[in-house]
């Protein structure tokens, strides 16, 4: 594995990229004719964000992005990948548009391409339009409905000049996990996976719009968060744990928009502890028949699971789902995830192997850390330089050995809005003073821009 200062080439045309989502670096929430989001509405009604904190103003990025592009510039970054507000294109959700909002992604667009950067747009990156609660979110198939007519519109507006989509990211987290912190109302894991079903067919009949649309030309796809999950300990019992969670954590969704299927270990367990209903066939069908061009994994840590006793109850069932705290000399983020770079190649080599080789982009991968150390103007992150460094290595380990991956976004281009942590926790490889927004380039972005120039870097 690790020699002592190895050349880590990467394979020529590999894209370069980094990632944002609309919510958290945009912020006016309320400018130009933006409808509310759940995400809106959830910071400014729960108490469940550190501090308080919302993204009402956020990086500011609506008002900075051409700023923004110029650092995109200077990083050399190929390729960008931001998330559109659905509610800042159709207000309530549909029928009326907000040309304003359409302005605002149009004039981004352009920027980005009059400076040599791809766009990949991810259609939804959680900020549902808030009037869709009311009816049951991604419970309901109004919304699945809308959703189509909101990416055929999307493509249509867009597509002559955007030619990477993706329909979702990591339907696990909004679907699922949210349903723990009870943000739609709720918290009961069953819904959540229902959930995920529904959104699963809207991904699959947004790729036939595409399909059907006049700028079909691109490429679409899916961004799910992946982890490779370990057993604690060689015992049966903790590897049947395993097995459980990765049915839980990715086959879930994986083998419906892969293969157009459901693991039928995970379906059984949820039908004994959840009255799970039966899939719709013709559901499965039009899964099948929309198949993505490529997969995005997001990828920051790994899961590893231990079974104290069997499964008997849907309250043990929710136990082994909680997460194990690393051990005391495990090396961890800011926001406690364990580091572990093979993880990585051992994620990209099983979904090559199980899924038949599929076209691959990693389009999340990073570290929050302090970020306390400023010299010279420049962050001092040697952790995350470190970080990004195995990463990487372990990426190309993996190209190495034929995983079809073809390219890397970093989470995340800005220090930005990190969801329930408010802005307590640092993702960035550019620092954003949230007082002045001002941006501050680290180490590591110092150190990304040389990768890219070279198209790999020294690996000591
Ligand atoms: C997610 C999102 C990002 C996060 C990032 C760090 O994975 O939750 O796609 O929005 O900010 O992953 O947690």
């Amino acid at each position: 594995m690790k020699k002592n200062n190895q050349e880590i080439k990467f394979p020529e045309g590999f894209i370069w990229g980094a990632a944002t989502s609309s919510y958290q670096i945009e912020g006016a929430w309320n400018e130009d004719g933006k409808g509310e989001s759940v995400w809106d509405a959830i910071c400014h009604t729960k108490k469940v964000i550190h501090n308080g904190d919302t993204g009402d103003i956020a990086c500011d990025h609506y008002h900075l992005y051409k700023q923004d592009v110029q650092l995109m510039k200077k990083m050399k970054l190929h390729a960008y990948r931001f998330s559109v507000s659905w509610p800042r294109i159709f207000p309530t959700g549909k029928r009326k548009i907000n040309s304003k909002g359409v302005e605002f992604y149009d004039n981004l667009v352009n920027e980005l391409i009059a400076n040599d950067i791809e766009p990949f747009i991810t259609l939804y990156h959680w900020d549902l339009p808030l009037e869709f609660n009311k009816i049951g979110a991604w419970e309901s198939r109004e919304v699945v409905n809308a959703f189509v007519d909101y990416a055929r519109f999307m493509f249509d507006k867009f597509g002559d000049r955007v030619k990477k989509w993706i329909t979702f990211n990591e339907p696990l987290v909004f679907a699922v996990w949210f349903q723990f912190l009870g943000l739609y109302g709720k918290k009961d894991i069953a819904a959540g996976m229902r959930m995920t079903h529904l959104v699963n067919v809207a991904h699959a009949k947004a790729i036939e719009a595409y399909r059907d649309s006049d700028n079909s030309d691109g490429l679409i796809g899916i961004t799910l968060n992946l982890d490779p999950v370990y057993p604690k300990t060689e015992s049966s019992r903790d590897k049947e744990a395993a097995t459980i969670v990765d049915g839980i954590i990715n086959r879930w969704y994986l083998d419906p928009v892969l293969k157009g299927i459901y693991p039928s270990d995970t379906l059984a367990l949820l039908e004994k502890y959840f009255n799970f209903p039966s899939i719709p066939d013709e559901d499965l069908e039009l899964l099948k028949d929309n198949p993505l061009d490529f997969l995005g994994i997001n990828n920051y840590s790994c899961t590893r699971v231990n079974l104290e006793k069997p499964i008997e109850s849907p309250i043990d069932f929710y136990k082994i789902l909680l997460p194990i705290k690393p051990e005391e000399n495990v090396e961890v983020s800011d926001v406690g995830w364990e580091v572990y770079p093979n993880g990585l190649y051992d994620l990209l080599k099983r979904v090559d192997k199980d899924y038949n080789h599929p076209l691959i982009y990693i389009t999340e991968n990073g570290m929050a850390c302090k970020d306390e150390n400023i010299v010279d103007n420049v962050v001092q992150d040697d952790d995350r330089l470190s970080y990004l460094q195995r990463y990487l290595e372990a990426a190309s380990r993996a190209i190495n050995e034929d995983v079809n991956l073809k390219g890397y976004f970093v989470w995340s281009f800005l220090d930005n809005f990190e969801w329930i942590e408010g802005y307590s926790k640092r993702f960035g490889i550019i620092r954003v003073d949230y007082e002045t927004q001002e941006r501050m380039w680290k180490k590591s972005s110092l150190w990304y821009r040389d990768v890219i120039a070279n198209n790999g870097f020294n690996f000591s």
